[in-house]
């Protein structure tokens, strides 16, 4: 690496001078940052191309961790922060003028996912790194990745994310490991002369698959892992002899187009499963081109297909690439001649599947149609593997035509992707206790009743190192020097800090902490919104999808109850409040774009009305990310996770405000219950509805949204304010559907049920603050427990108990 200050300050000089033709000071400051970053990618090849060989001259078993989306981040400052120097780079910088926070502005954040899921996948590629561990993700190359949300008139508007177009410094293009991955197309089959049977796949459409690697650095070891991007190509043969034969170039340019069409963008809807072509294409390319790639490096080892399963480990994150299951079978059998029972053996051992959601319309199903033009051969493997599960339930349920039914892989002319990842995989996990308390006992429960062990629990987790360490550094700096550092490496020893409850300098220091981050948002919030926020408010912050059942709603109609008591008695002690918001809606998820229009209405009433605005303030953030995410979790004293008890699988944000010293005001949902369990109802606030109060609700069908109108005059103004005229409705009819949707339609997530104690919880929350060292108190406990919620914690327990790898030890 570099010796010292002086060794990084001449090479990145050169750097400048010789990439770039440029110097300090003629360089423009994205210049700047290519530079800094093509320094530091050099610096990580000789342990990228290290930890290759190392796992290929030793045979390590490897995992590959198959997601649609990987939402990564910037990258510079984690992989400085990881290399052991990011002070050195930042002392050196600073001699030259240069800011290296500045320059990190300049990555463009790559958003190759959605939210959590995508983001969960970030957070296990840096834990698997940084503990030794063979793992590696494959994913897709999108060119166009989440949209950029903008606000106009209050309304969501999406412009496309054209995030390659500054270039995107950390991959590496390797087109000599193409894949070719085939669609459509009719297989034919002949006996052979031993009776077996033969597959001959013709007429079909070959694609190119290119793979774009990244390194994936550990933390202060010489590990390099990889994260491997593909992208689509028309095969050069394809393209030529598809234009003469239609003999015309116009024709070429669309095919090329539609081909590329495969890796061009990512689906921005997580809420529906909409069984588009197209994503079924994206799902399947991925599945193909990864299978295809690690079948080949296995055989580069020369051994029998059998120990396949002792070498790779192949994991879908949620069902999106469950194909995996037939296209591994498909290749052991028809290109390797392994017979079925034994692909099949190789196959479940090989895969193992973790479930991220119970909403029945995120379950993805194809129709069978789609599947056997799209896939013809794949289809057929399905089909087998639905029939042979069909029979092995016959005999175990014999008559139990309901059972079978209902568990089959193709039925009602779909093919239900749960129950295929189910079948074909050896371990299946939820994400947060509850979540896979759900699935055993309810919405799984008889593939549970079939197979149950293969159910287990793996509480989700954030890398700390990103999310503490590299955003809130005076934080992780207060940290170590009260309790030494051996924290970093073992996060759970952060109930150290337990020891400090007693210690009044260490709790200011917390404290002015908390306040210095908070001020910096504040700066930014100034500078980005024009909007001036008190920094001595509590900082209340909801932040994550926007979602029915996430209850933004809830929150909403709360500031606006408060705004109505502010107004009607203006000597109201209220201890002030800034709301932050910051929430993507799916382009088609027509109510939730509704919502953010009523949020940004609110805001619009709050911030502007002097009777108010001196207590609340409300800030919508637009084009929430994980760089904005970075920004405001440090400086926020309340984490909302309000979600309807039983919807949220686990959420993850909760773990990183957590982890930043915020109190969580939350149902007992997802994760928030192992938040509860550590840090006891002292030290956050619990309100709503349980899980099983919303079942019995459910089974008796007796909620009635109406009831609670006519009984709590503060929901029946609150809601008569949306279509009548008032402040928020301005005599239009905007908010209507919102309206119904709470009363007409008996508010399917139970916000009006759960608004009072809402109420009652965040009036608990403003009398708590004013009690500054108290306050402090519970915010060092978050932290202290947090440590249980570290990635590390969570990969260890995927490594040991679902693909049974270890350390690999010729690695630091
Ligand atoms: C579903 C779909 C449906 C098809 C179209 C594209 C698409 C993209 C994403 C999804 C995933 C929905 C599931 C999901 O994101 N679950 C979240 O996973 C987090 C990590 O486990 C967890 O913390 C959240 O509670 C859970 O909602």
């Amino acid at each position: 690496m570099f010796s010292d200050k002086e060794e990084f300050k001449s090479e990145f000089k050169s750097q400048l001078e010789e990439k770039l033709g440029k110097t300090v000071t003629t360089a423009s400051d994205f210049d700047t940052y290519r530079a800094l970053g093509g320094l530091i990618r050099e610096k990580i090849n000789k342990n990228w191309l290290k930890t290759d060989q190392g796992y290929r001259e030793n045979k390590n078993k490897q995992v590959y961790y198959f997601s649609m989306e990987f939402l990564m981040g910037r990258l510079l400052g984690n992989n400085l922060l990881n290399m052991n120097v990011l002070s050195l780079v930042e002392d050196g910088l600073d001699d030259l003028g240069l800011s290296l926070s500045e320059l990190e502005e300049k990555e463009s954040d790559p958003g190759l996912g959605n939210g959590g899921l995508g983001r969960l996948a970030a957070c296990f590629l840096d834990s698997l790194a940084s503990l030794n561990l063979a793992g590696h993700g494959y994913g897709l190359r999108y060119k166009y990745g989440m949209f950029d949300q903008h606000f106009i008139d209050g309304k969501q508007v999406e412009l496309p994310d054209y995030w390659l177009s500054k270039e995107f410094i950390w991959e590496v293009r390797r087109p000599e490991e193409a894949i070719e991955v085939r669609f459509g197309g009719h297989v034919s089959s002949t006996k052979g002369e031993n009776g077996k049977l033969h597959f001959k796949y013709e007429d079909y459409e070959p694609i190119n698959a290119i793979p774009y690697d990244v390194p994936v650095v550990g933390y202060h070891n010489e590990t390099v892992n990889t994260l491997r991007l593909w992208s689509a190509e028309p095969t050069i043969e394809n393209t030529v002899a598809k234009a003469e034969k239609e003999g015309e170039f116009g024709h070429f340019l669309q095919h090329k187009r539609s081909l590329e069409a495969i890796s061009e963008f990512l689906y921005p809807d997580d809420s529906t499963a909409e069984g588009k072509e197209l994503r079924l294409k994206q799902e399947y390319f991925l599945v193909s081109a990864g299978v295809q790639s690690i079948v080949q490096s296995f055989e580069t080892l020369g051994l029998p297909w059998s120990s396949f399963p002792e070498k790779a480990a192949l994991h879908i994150n949620d069902t999106h690439p469950a194909l995996v299951i037939p296209e591994l079978m498909r290749i052991l059998m028809d290109e390797k001649g392994v017979g079925w029972e034994e692909a099949w053996e190789i196959t479940q051992n090989s895969v193992s599947y973790t479930n991220h959601t119970t909403l029945s319309e995120a379950l993805e199903s194809w129709p069978v149609g789609l599947v056997r033009s799209l896939l013809p051969r794949i289809f057929m493997i399905i089909d087998e593997i639905n029939e042979r599960f069909c029979q092995a339930l016959w005999r175990t349920y014999p008559g139990d035509f309901d059972r079978i039914a209902d568990l089959a892989i193709v039925a009602d002319g779909q093919v239900k992707m749960a129950h295929l990842s189910i079948v074909g995989s050896h371990s299946i996990n939820g994400v947060a206790k509850l979540h896979t308390e759900i699935l055993k006992k309810r919405e799984m429960k008889r593939f549970y009743d079939t197979f149950p062990d293969r159910f287990n629990n793996k509480t989700n987790g954030i890398t700390h190192r990103r999310w503490l360490m590299h955003a809130n550094r005076p934080l992780t700096s207060a940290i170590t020097e009260a309790i030494g550092e051996d924290w970093i490496r073992q996060p759970g020893q952060l109930t150290k800090l337990l020891n400090r409850k007693d210690d009044l300098p260490f709790l200011d220091r917390l404290h002015d902490i908390k306040q210095k981050n908070k001020i910096d948002l504040s700066n930014w919030v100034q500078e980005t919104q024009g909007i001036a926020v008190d920094p001595e408010s509590i900082f209340d912050v909801h932040i994550k999808r926007l979602h029915g059942y996430k209850r933004q709603l809830l929150n909403a109609l709360h500031i606006m109850h408060l705004y109505n008591e502010l107004k009607s008695d203006p000597t109201l002690d209220i201890v002030p409040r800034t709301f932050f918001f910051g929430a993507k809606a799916a382009p088609s998820y027509h109510f939730a774009k509704k919502v953010i229009q009523l949020i940004n209405r609110i805001a619009d009433v709050v911030n502007h009305d002097p009777d108010v605005n001196e207590y609340i303030k409300v800030v919508f953030l637009p084009n929430y990310s994980v760089s904005i995410a970075e920004r405001i979790i440090p400086a926020s004293n309340v984490s909302e996770q309000i979600s309807m008890a039983t919807k949220e699988a686990s959420g993850t944000g909760n773990m990183k405000f957590m982890m930043n010293g915020a109190l969580t005001l939350g149902t007992m949902d997802g994760a928030n219950v192992e938040i509860h369990e550590l840090v006891g109802d002292d030290n956050l606030y619990i309100f709503g509805l349980r899980s099983d109060e919303v079942w019995d609700y459910y089974r008796n069908g007796s909620y009635s949204s109406k009831a609670v109108y006519e009984n709590d005059q503060r929901v029946r103004h609150t809601l008569d304010q949306l279509i009548h005229y008032s402040p928020f409705s301005k005599g239009e009819t905007e908010f209507q559907e919102i309206y119904d949707a709470l009363l007409t339609y008996n508010d399917e997530y139970f916000v009006l049920k759960d608004f009072a104690s809402y109420v009652l919880a965040q009036k608990k929350v403003s009398q708590d603050y004013q009690r500054k060292r108290q306050w402090n108190l519970k915010s060092l406990v978050n932290i202290a427990q947090s440590g249980v919620f570290s990635s590390d914690r969570t990969i260890q327990e995927y490594a040991r108990d679902i693909w049974d790898i270890q350390r690999v030890t010729t690695l630091k």
